[in-house]
């Protein structure tokens, strides 16, 4: 009997995106067979509206045509869907730990974002200040993850998980967009949880790639 292949989940990406970084980690370390739509969702012509109302990347489309976002109801949906190997752990406080260290690095995610997109609008409508704000976010994020990472190995329990995930990506992310950043050598420990991280298959995969976005008004 010929065999029907199922139909692969896709993701909706960007290639520098720390957000689909952290939803096609889940997906590489679960093995989960998907395939990988890429988009710009800065340029006129992205895709991405048509997924999300919010016109943002990841998305996750289903068989059925249905749309999951944004990245960390992918990683809830994948979790349900493919419980091994777990990124979460049973423990309800543990899990509220995970999603700690997830809100913290998403945050430093979105203060970088902020600041690479206003670095694509016209001179004169960019704002010192503005910017001035969204460092300092980076710089506070960056110090509380190295403070709740320690010296330990993962950032929650004994197990590689989401928060490390989570984190993994944001440094990723923080390392291309804002290189002149010298955070590693203020925080060691961080930089060596980083290029462990780095080393993992599903980083290995899945390093950001700059794209070429329109200029933002
Ligand atoms: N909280 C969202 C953030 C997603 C996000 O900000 N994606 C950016 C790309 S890195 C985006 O699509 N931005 C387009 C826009 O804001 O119009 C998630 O975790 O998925």
């Amino acid at each position: 009997m010929p065999q029907t292949a199922m139909p692969a989940m896709k993701l909706v990406i960007a290639s520098p995106s720390p957000f689909a970084r952290k939803a096609r980690v889940a997906l590489i370390e679960k093995a989960i067979p998907h395939d990988i739509v890429m988009d710009i969702p800065w340029n006129p012509d992205t895709a991405a509206p048509a997924h999300n109302p919010l016109g943002k990347i990841p998305v996750l489309i289903l068989d059925d045509g249905s749309s999951v976002y944004d990245s960390r109801v992918i990683i809830q949906y994948l979790e349900a869907i493919y419980p091994e190997p777990a990124l979460l752990p049973a423990d309800p406080l543990q899990r509220v730990s995970h999603h700690q260290v997830e809100a913290l690095s998403d945050g430093i995610c979105d203060a970088v974002v902020l600041l690479t997109v206003e670095g694509k609008r016209k001179a004169k409508l960019q704002s010192r200040d503005w910017a001035t704000r969204q460092h300092a976010k980076v710089d506070a994020g960056l110090r509380e993850l190295a403070r709740l990472l320690g010296e330990n190995e993962w950032f929650v329990g004994e197990d590689m998980g989401l928060a490390d995930i989570a984190a993994g990506c944001a440094l990723g992310y923080v390392s291309v967009r804002l290189s002149d950043l010298d955070w590693c050598r203020a925080y060691p420990a961080l930089a060596a949880f980083s290029d462990r991280m780095e080393q993992r298959p599903s980083f290995q995969q899945t390093r950001p790639v700059p794209q070429e976005i329109a200029e933002i008004s």
